[in-house]
C-alpha cells in the first residue's frame, strides 16, 4: 500500500514553532514590515509523516554555490512576506524547500503559495547554515530579526566586536553564559547580497550572533527556543544599556574579574582576550 499522508502538515509541531516564533517577533517589534527572516532545518523523518517528498511543486534559482547542503530540507519564511500575517496563512508565507542536486536551486515541496519565493536572505541564511553545522553538526535554526535597542546600540557604541560584547556581557549578569563567544559584527553592506551573506557566515564560524550595524541581529542555534532566547537575551542587554546610558553616569559595573569567575561558575569560556585581566 502506498504511504498515505494523513496529519495535515499545519499541525506539525515544526510549522506551530514557526508560527509563534514570527508571531512573538512580530509582537515584540522586532520585525515591522516584511523584516526578520527564519530559516529551519529539518530532517527527512520530521516532513514525511505530513508530505510526500517525492512530489516538487517548482524550482526555485539561488545565485550562489549551495552544494554544501544539497538535498537538505528547510522551513523558510517566504521573501516580502509579513511575520504579522504568518500565523493567519502559514501556507502562504512560509515554504518548505530542499536543495537541489545542482546546489545552485531549491525544489519546494510545500508552501509559498501564489509564486513567493524563499527569503530575500537565503545567501546569509544558507551560508551561516553551512558555516555553523561545520562547527556544530546539531545547529538548525538561522534567525534574522531588526531587534530594536541592538540596532539603536549600533549608532552610539564603538562597534568593535570586543567592546560591543563586554558592554552586553556588562549589561546583565546572565549574558556571559547565553554568549560567551560574544558577538561578532559585519561592516554595513546592502542586505539580501551574496558579500553579506559570506560576510555574516565567517562570523558564524565563531560566534552564534552577528550584528549587522543599523539593520539587526542573526543568531543561530540547535532549536527556535535556543536561538530565540539568545537574541532575546542580547537585546535585553541592549534594552538595558539604553536605559542606563539615558539614565546617566555609571557608578559601578560587573568587572572583568566577575565576569571571569561568572564564566567558571558556569562552565564557559569567555572568549579569548575579551577581559582585561
Ligand atoms: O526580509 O529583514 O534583511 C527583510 C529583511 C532583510
Ligand atoms: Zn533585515
Amino acid at each position: 500500500m502506498v504511504n498515505q499522508i494523513v496529519n495535515k502538515i499545519e499541525n506539525a509541531p515544526f510549522i506551530l514553532e514557526m508560527v509563534e516564533t514570527t508571531s512573538n517577533l512580530y509582537r515584540l517589534g522586532w520585525d515591522e514590515r516584511n523584516g526578520g527572516n527564519i530559516s529551519y532545518l529539518l530532517s527527512e523523518e520530521d516532513i514525511t509523516p505530513f508530505l510526500d517528498v517525492t512530489k516538487t511543486i517548482r524550482n526555485i534559482p539561488m545565485d550562489f554555490d549551495g552544494s554544501a547542503l544539497i538535498g537538505k530540507y528547510f522551513l523558510v519564511t517566504g521573501s516580502g512576506k509579513y511575520f504579522k500575517n504568518v500565523q493567519k496563512a502559514p501556507s502562504e508565507n512560509l515554504g518548505i524547500i530542499r536543495v537541489a542536486a545542482d546546489g545552485k536551486s531549491v525544489d519546494l515541496l510545500w508552501g509559498l503559495e501564489n509564486g513567493a519565493v524563499p527569503t530575500s536572505e537565503l545567501p546569509s541564511h544558507f551560508m551561516s547554515h553551512i558555516a555553523r553545522l561545520s562547527v556544530n553538526p546539531n545547529n538548525r535554526i538561522v534567525m534574522h530579526c531588526h531587534a530594536t535597542h541592538l540596532l539603536a546600540m549600533t549608532f552610539t557604541h564603538d562597534l568593535d566586536e570586543c567592546l560591543f560584547t563586554r558592554t552586553l556581557w556588562q549589561m546583565c549578569t546572565e549574558c556571559l553564559v547565553v554568549f560567551p563567544d560574544g558577538v561578532g559584527i559585519v561592516p554595513w553592506l546592502i542586505p539580501g547580497t551574496n558579500e553579506i551573506g559570506i560576510a555574516t557566515s565567517e562570523k558564524m564560524k565563531e560566534t552564534r550572533l552577528v550584528v549587522w550595524p543599523h539593520h539587526g541581529i542573526y543568531g543561530a542555534g540547535e532549536t527556535m527556543d535556543e536561538t530565540f532566547g539568545l537574541i532575546e537575551t542580547a537585546e535585553k542587554a541592549a534594552q538595558v544599556y539604553t536605559i542606563v546610558r539615558s539614565q546617566g553616569e555609571v557608578l559601578q559595573t560587573i568587572t572583568d574579574e566577575q565576569l571571569k569567575m561568572l564564566g567558571e561558575r558556569f562552565g564557559v569560556t569567555p572568549k579569548s582576550g575579551y577581559l582585561n585581566l
